[in-house]
């Protein structure tokens, strides 16, 4: 069916039209309870872009996402293409063989409803929620970093023929429109003057007005954003915050992957750990008399390491065990004497995914701060100027990953910085 036709055929649902979609799925029938009249169905979606359903019958329930065709957050006068559907729906299909059990099951998706029936995660929450409550998840980082190594080493040209590659890269460019939003709201709205754009005012005006004739700065943001659309190293989830993970303390699974394209594996990395430092300057922000968050601070700080190493092993153990595609082919080094160099090449590609992940990873932090998309880390500190100093904190250490990257050659260094950092923001914003 034409792309015109499919658009003929949309509608956006909602509680009243959605049992008769149901109801005509065998399967999604059986498994909800066979009375559509039973189910409960109510909106929950709190994202930027699309409508969330939870559909609840007797026998079990299902979650069903459908994109709209305009930026849920900003409204139809921002129209926004439904097919990051279709996308999202190609990405858990490429990835479910490596990682089917840290993402939802699929039931269902309609290629002209630009809707997704899926399992309904429970008693799962958004990652993000549980941090800004101070709750601890000891799995999710060793999950999401053992998940990006899986769905990134298996779609590169390191673990196949590069004719695989190139088939998915083809069909993911078509993701302009989301490529796009990234492309602008997090490479270039928070360094220009962008309608789009707000911060915590008055209290960051003045590093606003500093960062934007930043310069050193903003080269280092549009050398990543230049990676960003150059360097197709695998098929990348493209929005993976902690917003884009549901929790248990035993289970976790990584959602909405529509901004997914081929992109660098760095922007993955980046998204979480950044995310991570942003909800470890928030913490101020959530203490309360009987809890100053300090020893949850240092509990996040440890995810942030875990994630990484377990992202490093897992990467590593990958390559060596399923070193299939056309990017180092095992054949070239079969010998034992090739044995060094080849170790010494794949640590030098991880120590520059490691230095992708804190350079996207701080773009983002100060997306978050500056842009248009907030997070609720931050966002949800009713105090100003409780909130715009730990904003000026997160900024501050986004500025050293840009613009003082040698400083950090490990985890551990970046671990050091963090709590440093809240302490320079005078220095690095008012020299
Ligand atoms: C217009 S969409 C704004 C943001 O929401 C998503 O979470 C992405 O991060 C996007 O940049
Ligand atoms: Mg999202």
């Amino acid at each position: 069916m034409t792309n015109e036709k499919r658009l003929a055929t949309y509608r956006i649902l909602d509680a009243q039209s959605l049992p008769a979609l149901l109801a005509d799925l065998a399967h999604v029938r059986a498994l909800l309870g066979n009375r559509p009249e039973d189910w409960q169905i109510r909106e929950v979606g709190d994202g930027n872009l699309n409508l969330v359903f939870i559909v609840e019958g007797r026998d079990g329930s299902v979650c069903v996402k459908q994109a709209l065709p305009y930026v849920r957050a900003a409204g139809p006068s921002w129209p926004m293409s439904p097919k990051r559907a279709y996308f999202e729906n190609s990405y858990y299909t490429a990835v479910a063989p490596f990682v089917s059990a840290l993402i939802p099951k699929i039931h269902h998706f309609d290629a002209e409803l630009y809707c997704t029936v899926m399992e309904r995660l429970s008693p799962h929450i958004i990652l993000r929620q549980g941090l800004i409550a101070g709750r601890r998840y000891n799995k999710v980082a060793r999950d999401v970093g053992e998940y990006i190594a899986r769905a990134c080493f298996f779609t590169s040209d390191l673990a196949r023929p590069f004719e695989h590659k190139l088939a998915g890269f083809a069909l993911f460019a078509a993701n302009t429109p989301l490529i796009r939003i990234t492309v602008d709201l997090v490479f270039t709205d928070p360094y220009v003057d962008s309608m789009r754009n707000r911060h915590t005012s008055p209290q960051l005006d003045e590093i606003v007005s500093r960062l934007r004739c930043d310069a050193p700065l903003k080269a280092a943001v549009a050398g990543f954003g230049q990676k960003f659309l150059s360097e197709s190293q695998a098929l990348i989830h493209g929005d993976l915050h902690t917003g884009s993970v549901m929790v248990t303390e035993n289970d976790s699974r990584v959602i909405d992957p529509e901004f997914t394209f081929y992109g660098p594996i760095g922007f993955d990395l980046g998204a979480f750990f950044g995310n991570l430092l942003l909800n470890w300057y928030s913490q101020p922000g959530h203490a309360t008399a009987d809890n100053d968050r300090v020893a949850y601070q240092e509990w996040i700080l440890q995810q942030a390491k875990i994630f990484w190493e377990t992202f490093r092993t897992c990467f590593l153990a990958l390559w060596d065990e399923n070193a299939k595609g056309d990017a180092f082919p095992a054949v070239m080094f079969s010998s034992p004497s090739d044995t060094v160099a080849l170790q010494s090449a794949r640590s030098a590609f991880v120590d520059s995914l490691f230095a992708d992940m804190l350079g996207f990873g701080a773009c983002k932090m100060i997306r978050r701060i500056l842009g248009f998309a907030h997070v609720s880390d931050l966002e949800c500190i009713q105090d100003a100027a409780a909130r715009a100093d730990c904003e000026t904190g997160a900024l501050t250490m986004a500025h050293l990953l840009l613009t003082s990257p040698k400083q950090f050659h490990s985890v551990e260094d970046v671990i050091e910085a963090v709590p440093r950092a809240r302490l320079q923001a005078h220095h690095v914003y008012y020299r």
